[in-house]
């Protein structure tokens, strides 16, 4: 019934021994000749929020002299919704400073990355989080990932209630391991074993990673479409209704492999109450688990299990495991999907500030003191901290009478003119992490997507365009991080200085870009976009944004990667 799973992967091999986890972890972190784990703890620390990753700068110099690769850990934080306590963040601000590179890099996820933690500085590192509450169990691996929630309580008085289903659903799709207490934080033994029976995840976890996020329209800031499983919240009359359900969102494609696609989560119904919706959603899991392709993990994502079995199958075997009807979509409409940037104000009175961060990257340099800010911020205990799927920051809950406090320490560090000066472009644009961590980088993203914006911004000038928000997006490779094919402008690279350029996603999230031109270096980018822009500039209509014009112009004869967002789009098979 699950697809071909008659040869499973490696993966699945490696889950299946691994004893809720454990692996082989205590030996691996034991020896000392290595910075790095034995290799079947490779796959397994991912479930435990990390990635064993080397300086791929330093690669060519460290053979020369015969070293192994420099090694360390990526450490990935939980933080549902992107929430975090002024403490915690001390906390975090504190470690990274003494165990990692000292940035703290916040993801497309709403949530913290710490890199180039060495071997010797994990576990304290994770004791440290954990005396603070904060964990990184399941932020990678095939699991249920950081749930995302809609990051602006401004957008909807309802915002509490629908970030309270995020951190249900968090909750009960935890694997349910005592491995990490024991391995990371020296934690006793557990001796019975039923214990750690996982009705959900079992003895082999899903086929791949699972993703689920909430969108609280008319904002899409989370991008909401690029996940397994994406909530829509309905609300009418400022009561939260339920929510639409959409299964099969994916950003990752590869390079010349039609097989392989990024693809918008398709709307599959509507359901009302929480137990019922914690219902389907934990059922969509367990579909996938038994559903999804065990065999081929380029194929095991949700979105080809949606398209292999097909909408109709996905629905009914829904119905039937939750033992309720999935109602009719109901209708929404998303106008938005960017960060608010500067103060806000919520239906309470409580003040809110948008920080904009560029890439995400949280740190002291020549532009701005950032990091030493955000600490100062943190350390008056009188704002909350929310990362946003933008990787932006929104310091929050701030009380009327605490405003100026706020104010005045982001004033003296300049960082409201810092938010204020960034372009419209840079604003809105994203980029993955890449060189020099990633292990699977064709080229670079966060590093050079500053400089690459130094030039197109003028050619935005030059177009009368500068105050346009148009969404561009950089990724390092077709992995999607940045969730590039969902942007106005979609820069993806092919190999060191090459990118392919994607246009024509539109502004809300609901639509992917195409293929434009491909393999282009800096010259040709800028050449392209050059034209590009002065075509949009002269030929456009009232109100028709860079992605909708260039959809309508360029490439409407262009097949599509699967981009069916609804049901009735989808050329429905026959129920199996
Ligand atoms: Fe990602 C793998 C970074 C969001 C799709 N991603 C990786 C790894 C771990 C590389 C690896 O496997 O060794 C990257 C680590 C780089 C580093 O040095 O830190 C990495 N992904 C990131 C982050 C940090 C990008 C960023 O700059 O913010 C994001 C962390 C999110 C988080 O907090 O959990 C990040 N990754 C995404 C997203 C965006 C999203 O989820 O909305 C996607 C596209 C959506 C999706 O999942 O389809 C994404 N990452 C991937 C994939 C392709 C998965 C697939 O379906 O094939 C990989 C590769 C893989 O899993 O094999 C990948
Ligand atoms: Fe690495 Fe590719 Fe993801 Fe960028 S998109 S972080 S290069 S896996």
């Amino acid at each position: 019934m699950a697809g071909n799973n008659d040869n499973l992967s490696s993966t699945e091999r490696i889950k299946m021994a691994s004893d809720s986890l454990r692996g082989t972890f205590v030996e691996s972190l034991a020896n000392e000749i290595t910075g790095s784990i034995n290799e079947d703890d490779y796959a397994l620390v991912r479930f435990h929020g990390m990635y064993v990753q080397d300086d791929r700068d330093r690669r060519d110099e460290r053979a020369a002299k015969k070293l192994e690769r420099l090694y360390s850990f990526m450490i990935r934080l939980r933080l549902t919704g992107g929430v975090i306590s002024p403490e915690q963040y001390i906390t975090l601000h504190n470690i990274a400073g003494e165990n990692s590179t000292g940035v703290l890099k916040i993801t497309t996820r709403q949530t913290i990355q710490l890199h180039g933690v060495l071997k010797s500085k994990v576990k304290p590192t994770l004791k440290a989080f954990n005396q603070a509450g904060l964990t990184t169990l399941a932020t990678c691996g095939d699991v249920n990932r950081n749930v995302l929630c809609s990051s602006h309580p401004k957008q909807s008085p309802l915002h509490t209630e629908i970030y309270d289903y995020a951190k249900e659903i968090a909750t009960r799709m935890l694997p349910k391991t005592n491995a990490y207490y024991e391995i990371w934080l020296d934690g006793e033994k557990l001796l019975d074993k039923e214990l750690e029976k996982d009705p959900l995840y079992q003895n082999r976890y899903m086929p791949r990673k699972f993703k689920v996020g909430i969108a609280i329209p008319p904002n899409n800031d989370i991008d909401v479409l690029g996940n397994d499983l994406a909530l829509i919240a309905i609300i009418e009359n400022n009561e939260l209704k339920g929510f639409n359900i959409a299964i099969g969102g994916g950003m990752s494609a590869t390079h010349g492999n039609p097989d392989h696609y990024a693809r918008l989560a398709s709307v599959l119904g509507f359901v009302s109450g929480k137990e019922k919706t914690l219902k389907a959603v934990y059922e969509v899991a367990t579909i996938q688990r038994d559903y999804g392709n065990r065999s081929d993990r380029k194929v095991a994502r949700l979105k080809y299990t949606a398209d292999r079995l097909g909408l109709q199958f996905w629905k009914e075997e829904l119905e039937r495991r939750c033992g309720f009807e999935i109602e009719e979509a109901r209708p929404y409409q998303f106008e938005s999907r960017k960060d608010f940037y500067g103060w806000e104000q919520d239906h309470e009175g409580l003040w809110y500030f948008t920080v904009y961060v560029e890439n995400g990257r949280i740190l002291d340099d020549e532009k701005v003191a950032l990091k030493s800010a955000l600490l100062e911020v943190a350390e008056t205990g009188k704002a909350t901290f929310t990362f946003t799927c933008n990787q932006n920051l929104i310091l929050g809950n701030i009380q009327q009478q605490d405003k100026a406090v706020i104010q005045e320490i982001l004033d003296r560090y300049k960082i409201i003119t810092h938010t204020d000066n960034a372009s419209a472009l840079r604003k809105n644009a994203m980029a993955c992490v890449a060189l020099n961590t990633c292990p699977l980088a064709l080229a670079e993203a966060q590093r050079y997507m500053p400089l690459l914006l130094d030039k197109v911004e003028p050619l935005l000038i030059k177009h009368g365009l500068e105050t346009d928000e148009i969404i561009m997006r950089m990724t390092g490779c077709p992995n999607g991080c940045a969730r590039p094919y969902a942007a106005e402008i979609g820069l993806v690279g092919t190999a060191v200085g090459k990118y392919n350029l994607q246009i024509g996603g539109d502004r809300i999230g609901e639509r992917l870009n195409k293929l434009y031109k491909e393999s282009l270096n800096e010259d040709e980018i800028l050449t392209e976009l050059d034209y590009l822009f002065g075509t949009y500039r002269s030929e456009r209509k009232d109100g028709e944004t860079f992605g909708d014009f260039a959809h309508k112009k360029w490439l409407n004869s262009v097949p599509l990667m699967r981009t069916a967002s609804s049901f009735s789009e989808i050329n429905l098979p026959k129920s199996t």
